[in-house]
């Protein structure tokens, strides 16, 4: 059938074995190499392809990669010289299988009691409470460039009073280079630092210039990255321009935005720019009507929108890494970033063997890379929910954790946990505390009342413990869009506000003491898998998976808008009852 790249393949289908269908699929295409790439290097991109991918060009395999929702790419020059011009046939077939050691896992389960299933009959379990979406999800791309080429940069920033310093360390592969030249712009676009690397530049070995791939630029009068409400310009963004010539005269040129900024934590506080911050903000899912998880752009950008509408000033990337296309509009639109890995139900003992950790670090490596000079993003969250109180998850965790930590040390590190603290093994490690915390939902159900007590008493156990900030990562109620009922019960409009309402004063009493953000889930209504908990889907959104507001969502816009008040002018005491 025909199918469009980028999206998930599920919801184009017409049957449910279809829509639910486990194993390989298979896409293929022909296509003519640009002449334009022709006997120069030439790699093909894959943004995401979930979860297993195995990618042909004319019958002879070029990549393979395990892991959606992270890049990944192939040499295929010799394979465009050779061709000289000829079409081509490129096949890719993804798998969505989950096992215990995928990340995330998941499990295969055969069903042999023949009297009540058709013999070889399995089903695909997952932990996790998203639809699997299956498919080439991202765009896919060739990217020319000289035989030598930028294969990455790495940029780290501080400053000190009014001066920025920006670290850069270019990697260059394919060959080797005759000089390498590096300048800054300023966000107005003006050349402010380093060489000027203009368009038309000629590779000469006679001209002067650096071989270093790394250094370190001075800005004066540095405009630093703020995110939205601490700051009149939020976003401001600097641009690295860096020119590789090789032996050939050939150049490759790249262009790198990002922002100057410093994260910190001290004690019981969250620091950007060695300012106090709260986030307040939401979860998500990357989620939409036929596209599943497949990368939208109007789906992207009106996200972004009821965000701005709501006044949230965070997102967390909940379950996985999203597009870098997502991450780019929150550099510039200054939104806080905590990116997570996509290791979601990690529940049983077998999840955390050497297989899972080797893939669980893998992921990790290639995420921190893709993300690292995002000035959105501001934590990395290694996993959601793991079973923090097996004894082997704490050896787990010391690993990747560590590896973090060893990977990037600009950014604290933590772990969505939602068991008790009394059991927990994992926040020891952990820079940030962040826990997911259902009060009047999945605990007391029907019991708003509870909440005050409840959460504050578990909020403070967190940081009694481990002196460490606590972020409520998640909190919520399902409602049906539509459904009323006073008194309230659970799915109405009313209880979901009702629930909401309670939480607000434990917020502002604990954001005193050591809570530095809260984080409602969900933004939006999002498909799962079928189950006697879901209504066509998991229904905590404020947002309709058609993107229409519930009531909760003005009660929320109402509350984040104060916040965002009160940080642009804090002699206005922000804590204004509810
Ligand atoms: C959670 C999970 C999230 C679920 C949510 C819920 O704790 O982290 O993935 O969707 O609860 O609604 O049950």
């Amino acid at each position: 059938m025909d199918m469009p790249v980028p999206s998930s393949y599920n919801d184009l289908m017409q049957t449910p074995t279809d829509r639910d269908f486990v194993g390989w699929a298979w896409y293929e295409r022909r296509f003519r190499p640009p002449m334009a790439c022709h006997a120069r290097r030439a790699r093909l991109h894959f943004a995401s392809v979930h979860y297993y991918a195995v990618v042909w060009i004319d019958g002879l395999e070029i990549a393979t990669h395990e892991g959606g929702h992270l890049p990944f790419e192939a040499d295929i020059s010799g394979v465009l010289f050779q061709a000289k011009g000829r079409e081509l046939r490129l096949t890719v077939a993804a798998n969505n299988t989950l096992t215990p050691n995928t990340i995330p896992p998941g499990r295969i389960i055969y069903m042999n009691d023949t009297s009540r299933y058709p013999i070889g009959y399995f089903v695909q379990e997952v932990d996790f409470d998203f639809f699997n979406y299956a498919g080439i999800d991202r765009p896919v791309s060739i990217i020319c460039s000289s035989q030598v080429y930028i294969q990455d940069i790495m940029v780290t920033t501080t400053f000190s009073a009014s001066v920025g310093f920006v670290f850069y360390n270019i990697s260059i592969a394919g060959g080797t280079v005759t000089s390498i030249f590096v300048g800054l712009r300023d966000p107005k676009g003006h050349h402010v630092a380093g060489d000027a690397v203009l368009p038309d530049h000629i590779c000469r070995p006679s001209l002067h210039s650096s071989l270093s791939p790394h250094g370190l630029i001075k800005v004066p009068n540095v405009s630093l990255w703020w995110p939205v409400g601490l700051n009149t310009t939020p976003g401001l963004l600097y641009t690295l321009e860096v020119l590789v010539c090789g032996f050939d005269g050939e150049k490759d040129v790249v262009r790198l935005q990002f922002g100057i900024r410093t994260v910190s934590v001290v004690g019981s506080r969250l620091l950007l720019n060695d300012r106090e911050i709260y986030l307040h903000g939401l979860g998500r899912h990357e989620d939409a009507d036929l596209r599943g998880r497949g990368y939208d752009a109007v789906t992207m950008v009106k996200d972004a929108s009821l965000l701005g509408w709501l006044g949230a000033n965070a997102f967390r990337t909940s379950h996985y890494p999203y597009s870098e296309q997502t991450l780019d509009m929150a550099d510039r639109q200054g939104i806080l970033v905590i990116l997570e890995a996509p290791a979601v139900g990690l529940v049983t003992v077998d999840n955390f063997g050497k297989r899972s950790l080797e893939q669980h670090l893998t992921a990790l490596r290639e995420l921190i890379n893709r993300d690292r000079n995002h000035p959105s993003v501001i934590m990395w969250s290694l996993a959601n929910e793991p079973a923090s109180n097996l004894p082997v998850a704490e050896s787990y965790f010391r690993q990747v954790i560590a590896e973090a930590h060893r990977l990037d040390d600009t950014r604290p590190v933590t772990v969505v946990l939602n068991k008790d603290v009394s059991v927990d093994r994992v926040a020891q490690f952990l820079d940030v505390v962040s826990v997911n915390a259902y009060f009047g939902w999945y605990h007391a159900s029907g019991h708003p009342e509870l909440i005050g007590q409840q959460l504050g008493h578990m909020l403070s156990a967190w940081y009694t413990k481990h002196h460490r900030p606590v972020i409520l990562m998640e909190y919520g109620a399902g409602s049906v869009a539509g459904l009323h009922s006073l008194p309230s019960v659970m799915f109405s409009e009313e209880y979901h506000l009702e629930l909401m309402r309670k939480h607000f004063p434990v917020f502002d009493e604990k954001r005193e003491e050591f809570l530095v953000g809260e984080m409602l889930w969900n933004l939006v209504d999002f498909n799962t898998p079928q189950g006697v908990k879901r209504v066509a889907g998991n229904r905590k959104g404020l947002f309709t998976r058609n993107r229409q507001p519930k009531m909760a969502a003005f009660l929320l816009r109402d509350r984040y808008m104060r916040l965002n008040n009160a940080s642009a002018h804090p002699s206005i005491p922000w804590c204004l009852g509810n």
